[in-house]
C-alpha cells in the first residue's frame, strides 16, 4: 500500500514517538507522574512523546499550527493547517501497564479533519485515514461492522472520571444501553475505541467530555471506513462539544435516538 507524502510524515512521527513510549513503558516505576486534576495523570512519557511529535511534524511541514494535550496551542504562520495531537491517549492504562494506549495525530485543514493516524506501539497496530482515500489498519482496508440490530452489537463507552463529567447522566446512559446490547465495553483510550469502530471490532462507541486531540484522528477513521461519527445530538459537533457517538449508519442512528433525550 502506497500512502501520500503527508501520511508518511504522520506515520514516521508516530512510530518514533511510539518507540519513546515503549522505552518509557519498560520503566514505568521510574517515570515522574503528576496530577493535572483529580485522576488526571500526566507523566514524562506523555511530554517526551509530544515534543518528538511537535519536532517531527513541524520540521516536515513548517508553519503548520500545533495543538497538543500537554503543550496546548502553538500557533504557526500557516493558519489553514493545524496538527491536533494526543501523544499518549490512554495514560491511565499506560501507567498500569495495560497495553491499550495510542498516539493520535489528526490534521485539520480549513476547519476540516483531512488525515488521521492512530498508532498503538504495544501491538504495532497502525491505523491510517485520509479524506476520500479510505481507512486502513496495517495496510488492510477498513470497513465498519454491518450489524443492524442493537441486540447483536458490542458497544464501547466512556465513563466520567472523579471530579469530571456528569456521573448521574452516565448512570442513566448505562441503564438504557446495558439491557439492549450484546455487550458493553470500556477500554479507556478514546482514539482506539474509534479505531475499533472503523475496523468493525466494535459496532459503536460513545463518550462525553472529550477533547479535540482524543477524537480528531478517530473521526476521520470512522468516516473513511464508511461509518458515521457525530456529536451526541447527531450533528457534526463532536470536535466542538467533546461529545461523540459513532457506528455504522443504523447503529449510530439507534445510539443517538437513545442518548440524545437523556
Ligand atoms: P488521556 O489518556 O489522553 O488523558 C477515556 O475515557 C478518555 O478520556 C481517554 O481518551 C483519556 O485520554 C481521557 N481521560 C482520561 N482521564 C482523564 C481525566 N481525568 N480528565 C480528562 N480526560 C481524561
Ligand atoms: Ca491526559
Ligand atoms: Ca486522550
Ligand atoms: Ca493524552
Amino acid at each position: 500500500m502506497i500512502h501520500s507524502a503527508l501520511i508518511n510524515v504522520m506515520v514516521k512521527a508516530a512510530r518514533r514517538a511510539g518507540r519513546s513510549l515503549k522505552r518509557d513503558l519498560g520503566e514505568i516505576e521510574n517515570l515522574q507522574v503528576s496530577l493535572k486534576g483529580p485522576a488526571n495523570f500526566v507523566s514524562a512519557a506523555d511530554r517526551r512523546a509530544e515534543e518528538m511529535l511537535y519536532d517531527d511534524l513541524t520540521k516536515a511541514r513548517p508553519g503548520y499550527g500545533f495543538l497538543g494535550e500537554e503543550g496546548g496551542t502553538r500557533e504557526g504562520t500557516d493558519k489553514a493547517n493545524t496538527w491536533i495531537v494526543d501523544p499518549l491517549d490512554g495514560t491511565t492504562n499506560f501507567l498500569h501497564g495495560i497495553p491499550q494506549f495510542a498516539i493520535s495525530i489528526g490534521l485539520q485543514r480549513e476547519g476540516v479533519i483531512i488525515a488521521g493516524v492512530i498508532y498503538n506501539p504495544g501491538n504495532e497496530e497502525l491505523y491510517i485515514a485520509e479524506r476520500g482515500k479510505g481507512a486502513f489498519l496495517n495496510d488492510m482496508r477498513l470497513r465498519v461492522a454491518g450489524r443492524k440490530k442493537l441486540e447483536d452489537c458490542v458497544i464501547a463507552c466512556g465513563l466520567p472520571h472523579i471530579g469530571r463529567g456528569d456521573h448521574e447522566l452516565s448512570r442513566r446512559e448505562m441503564a438504557e444501553l446495558q439491557p439492549r446490547v450484546a455487550g458493553l465495553r470500556r477500554f479507556g483510550a478514546a482514539s482506539l475505541d474509534m479505531a475499533f469502530v472503523a475496523a468493525g471490532r466494535l459496532d459503536g462507541y460513545w463518550e462525553r467530555n472529550l477533547q479535540p486531540w482524543d477524537i480528531a484522528a478517530g473521526l476521520i477513521m470512522v468516516r473513511e471506513a464508511g461509518g458515521v461519527a457525530s456529536g451526541i445530538e447527531g450533528g457534526d459537533t463532536a470536535l466542538a462539544t467533546g461529545h461523540v457517538v459513532c457506528g455504522n449508519e443504523t447503529i449510530h442512528r439507534e445510539l443517538v435516538k437513545i442518548l440524545k433525550p437523556l
